[in-house]
């Protein structure tokens, strides 16, 4: 069975509960908030479409070595195509605390379902070719439980790609000002709370 959108991000939210979580744009963001509240660890990327991996490999490299643990990007399939060339700087800087979890429906979902580039393009290969030090495709349930044991612990970068369906969860709208979200998040980050991670 096809794997949904919603019900990865509420394993991705139980599988990172204390590390920097940077969120794409759209209705993903919105099914985060929607399955696990407004979570202070989560940076929502709001509307800036194709910089979320950017943003996270920013803060991995300037993390590494000042806490556990993972930076991890959410991402979708259209909006890693629209900065692909992060896959290139990512992996030649090799940042080992990042993780991207690319969950691609082979579509841009927000904007009404118009097919992206993604299925003709094996990301996989194209993240491996450039240097990342580990990357597989999901499809099921138990593949993605294995992935994210693997995306803990293996040494970075790491990218999963998760193919996902198109079916959407009934969430409100996100109307939160990006400075105060970006604000909340670095409080966070300077003084982090709650799991495994603070230690
Ligand atoms: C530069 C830019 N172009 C277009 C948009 C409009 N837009 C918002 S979300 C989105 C689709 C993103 O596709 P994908 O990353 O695959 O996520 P999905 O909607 O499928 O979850 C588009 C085109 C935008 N926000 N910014
Ligand atoms: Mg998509």
């Amino acid at each position: 069975m096809t794997l949904t959108r919603a019900g990865v991000l509420r394993r991705i939210d139980a599988a990172f509960p204390a590390d920097p979580v940077v969120l794409t744009l759209g209705g993903t963001a919105r099914e985060m908030v929607a399955v696990a509240g407004r979570r202070p660890n989560h940076l929502v990327n709001l509307d800036a479409m194709g910089q979320t991996v950017g943003v996270a490999l920013g803060l991995a490299l300037g993390l590494r070595g000042t806490r556990g643990g993972r930076v991890v990007a959410v991402e979708g399939d259209g909006s890693l195509l629209m900065g692909l060339s992060v896959l290139s700087t990512a992996g030649h800087l090799k940042p080992d605390n990042l993780v991207v979890l690319l969950l691609d429906n082979g579509v841009y979902l927000a904007t009404g379902g118009q097919p992206t580039a993604a299925a003709g393009a094996d990301l996989v290969a194209m993240a491996l070719a450039c240097g990342w030090a580990g990357a597989r495709e999901v499809r099921t349930g138990e593949e993605l439980t294995a992935a994210l044991d693997w995306a803990r612990e293996a040494a970075g970068p790491l990218l999963v790609r998760v193919f996902v369906g198109t079916e959407q969860i009934r969430t409100d709208y996100l109307l939160a000002d990006p400075a105060i979200l970006a604000e909340d998040f670095r409080r966070w980050l300077r003084a982090p709370t709650g799991g495994p991670a603070d230690v």
